[in-house]
């Protein structure tokens, strides 16, 4: 064995046990509404070595990386005996993303990737790619995974080798380590992405929250956050979308939005995540923002805070696409805490805690978007004004 191996070896496998065993530290939280946590929870620095490495000093004798990973992020997360799990998007350095379960004993550190990525089955029409799964613990007894099926546009023209579609994919487990592929879901509204399937039967029927869009990336005169009903989950076609939130000028959803986690069910309703997308000269900006919808009704919005709820901050702001903050994954624990996992410029994932009682105090108590520069205004004077006896 030479001594290269060895030494490389030895310094790769210590640095990345220091890592992974790092303790994460909470941040005064000056808004009050939630608090990140200093470092992110998974990076492609988490991925376990065995996956990066040929760990035979015969075929490998310089230790090197055979397979290398480019990113960890967009993780959808459920809680899965006493554990807090991510099913995070692991790209490799050739652009294709596939689905990992990273496990924590605590939720903000120590997430360990479990030995192998998930086998995903194919459908007749095999993915090119897959990404950005959200999990629902459906009332019929199965977790579902849906996420965006993308495939070459089989009308691109000659030379255009970048034009895709995007299908929401649906698989199901009983342990989050056998998946069975089912077809993917048929709508009507143009391609989709940022799927998720709610956790009840609404009469009778799986419903799902969608995001209809007329092109890959263009939601054109589709788009907004779309809600439709399927007879069955084996064959699950929307035949109506209705649009529940639609994208708006002038906000931080003007060109595009889409539901992020499955919603958490409160008494005083069901809190939604989602993002939003707005142009800039700088290119697209991805932000988070919340709302409430009926406890009777998760696709009936209640109360909508202005503008966004957690925006791109500091390092979060730079990656492989930068100005992104991304969620598909939170946990709701049996004390009321939420953990909200969120992905950095389609880079890294981190978490941010906050509770079911601070979410709806945001929900209800903060002032919406009344979408005119001098209504802002009328809005913060008003809370000047009541301030006047305290402050
Ligand atoms: O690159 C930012 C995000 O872009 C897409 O989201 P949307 O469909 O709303 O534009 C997704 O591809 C997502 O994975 C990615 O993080």
């Amino acid at each position: 064995m030479s001594q290269l191996f060895e030494q490389r070896k030895r310094a790769i496998v210590k640095a990345h046990e220091k890592l992974l065993s790092k303790k994460n530290k909470e941040l005064f939280s000056t808004n009050g509404i939630y608090s990140r946590y200093k470092r992110p929870v998974l990076t492609r620095e988490h991925i376990p070595l065995q996956w990066r490495y040929d760990f035979n000093p015969e075929t490998n004798p310089r230790f090197m990386e055979r397979i290398g990973f480019n990113a960890a992020f967009n993780a959808g997360a459920i809680k899965w005996n006493g554990k807090y799990l991510l099913v995070a998007r692991v790209e490799g350095n050739d652009r294709k993303s596939f689905f990992a379960i990273a496990e924590s004993p605590n939720g903000v550190d120590n997430f360990r990737f479990w030995d192998r990525p998930i086998t995903l089955p194919q459908t007749g029409d095999w993915d090119t790619n897959v990404y950005d799964m959200r999990l629902t613990s459906h009332e019929d007894g199965w977790i579902y995974g849906v996420f965006c099926a993308e495939r070459k546009d089989p009308n691109a023209p000659e030379g255009d080798t970048s034009s895709a579609n995007a299908a929401a994919g649906i698989a199901r487990t009983k342990d989050l380590v056998n998946w069975e592929r089912l077809p993917d879901l048929i709508s009507h509204g143009g391609q989709q992405r940022n799927v998720v399937l709610f956790e009840k039967f609404i009469n009778g029927k799986y419903a799902f929250f969608t995001r209809p869009q007329d092109g890959f990336i263009d939601t054109g005169k589709g788009g907004g956050i779309g809600f439709g009903l399927s007879e069955t989950i084996e064959n699950a076609e929307v035949p109506v979308e209705k649009i529940i939130d639609p994208k708006t000028y002038h906000t931080v959803y003007e060109v595009k939005n889409g539901l992020g986690p499955h919603p958490i069910k409160t008494d005083k309703g069901w809190l939604h995540l989602a993002h939003g997308v707005r142009n800039t000269a700088a290119g697209l900006r991805y932000v988070l923002y919340v709302f409430l919808a009926d406890p009777d009704d998760p696709s009936k919005m209640t109360h909508k805070p202005a503008g966004h709820f957690i925006s791109p901050l500091g390092k979060e702001r730079v990656g492989d696409v930068s100005n992104v903050v991304f969620a598909n994954g939170w946990i709701a624990d049996d004390d009321g805490t939420v953990f909200i996992y969120f992905a950095s410029s389609d880079t890294r994932m981190h978490v941010a805690k906050s509770s079911i009682d601070q979410l709806l105090d945001y929900c209800l108590n903060s002032p919406e978007d009344k979408l005119h520069s001098h209504l802002s205004v009328e809005t913060i004077n008003s809370l000047i004004d009541n301030n006047k006896k305290f402050v």
